[in-house]
């Protein structure tokens, strides 16, 4: 028999065999999922910001090891606010990621108090079957006085983890961890290919990651941005320069002059700080060609 050939055998062959799954990224919204997608993947697949609610859709972002491969997802972040149409959408979108999966990380911030949304995930968590592990993200930082708090809960997970998303920081015994739960079984993604997000909505997350950290109160929240194109083209001097059209779509005329500023100030700020992020992630040149358009749909 060559064992080269079974699909479940490691690079060693049977001996190890390779181990494949889903694992769920779930928690209150700003514990550090997302930093942490980005961190175990090593590139930027999930856009970070310290306003709440900033993941709107559960991105895949794919990690390699001789052990296995995981397929993790990062969910919205569930966040108790006056309801909203919004809110609701974000929380089932986050339970629905559960489905499917092979085990589920319950990623915390110690540094702050366990409160009614850690509650909520809590009580998600507790009619899943699949193997859970609690994360205690942040331990770079010096205070993180709900620790113990998080831990005489450890009885109700299959392991528990320090990490810091930051700076990297307990993250590999995390990754070890999962594998060990996960089945066994080939691969789900070819090895150079780290998410099943597409470019054109990646370019659309990193334009809205700019218009959270630059306006104020309501206006992230009633805002979304849709890419119209996404060109190769060349500058003069015949470099590559990719030419992307796109228009950040608010909820009402108000917001729109918001997000337009004092002789259109606010929005060449989020253009300029998109096309600079988009140009290191992109390593081309960038002409962001941005509207600001009003989309009453929207609104509540
Ligand atoms: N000190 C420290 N800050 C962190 C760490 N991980 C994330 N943060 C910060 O926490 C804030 C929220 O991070 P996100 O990754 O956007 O959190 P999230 O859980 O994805 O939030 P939602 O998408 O809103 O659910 C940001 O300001 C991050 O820089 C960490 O390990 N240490
Ligand atoms: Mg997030």
């Amino acid at each position: 028999m060559n064992e080269s050939k079974d699909p479940a055998a490691g690079p060693t062959g049977a001996a190890t065999p390779h181990r494949c799954g889903l694992a769920v990224l779930v928690g209150r919204t700003n514990v550090g999922k997302s930093t942490l997608l980005n961190a175990l993947v090593g590139r930027k697949l999930s856009i970070v910001t310290p306003k709440p609610q900033t993941t709107r859709d559960p991105v895949q972002g794919v990690v390699n090891r001789p052990e296995g491969q995981i397929v993790f997802v990062d969910t919205p972040g569930f966040f108790k606010t006056h309801a909203s149409r919004l809110v609701d959408r974000l929380h089932e979108r986050a339970r629905r990621a559960l489905q499917g999966i092979d085990v589920v990380v319950h990623v915390v911030d110690p540094s702050r108090a366990i409160g009614p949304e850690d509650e909520m995930v809590w009580e998600t968590l507790r009619d899943v079957a699949q193997p859970r592990l609690l994360c205690l993200n942040k331990s770079d930082l010096p205070e993180r006085p709900y620790v113990d708090a998080w831990k005489a809960r450890q009885h109700a997970y299959a392991g528990c983890y320090e990490v810091s998303a930051l700076t990297g920081q307990g993250l590999e015994a995390l990754v070890q961890g999962i594998l060990a739960h996960l089945p066994i079984g080939p691969p789900l993604y070819p090895p150079d290919q780290i998410t099943n997000a597409h470019q054109r909505f990646l370019i659309g997350e990193i334009i809205r990651e700019k218009v959270y950290l630059l306006t104020d109160d309501e206006v992230p929240y009633r805002t979304a941005v849709e890419v119209h194109a996404v060109e190769e083209k060349r500058d003069k001097q015949g470099q590559p320069l990719c030419h992307i059209k796109a228009s950040i779509l608010t909820a009402n005329p108000r917001y729109q002059r918001m997000l337009i500023g004092a002789g259109g100030q606010r929005v060449r700020q989020i253009g300029q700080a998109a096309r600079l992020d988009l140009e290191s992630w992109l390593g081309r040149k960038v002409f962001l060609d941005m509207d600001v358009l009003v989309d009453r749909s929207l609104g509540r």
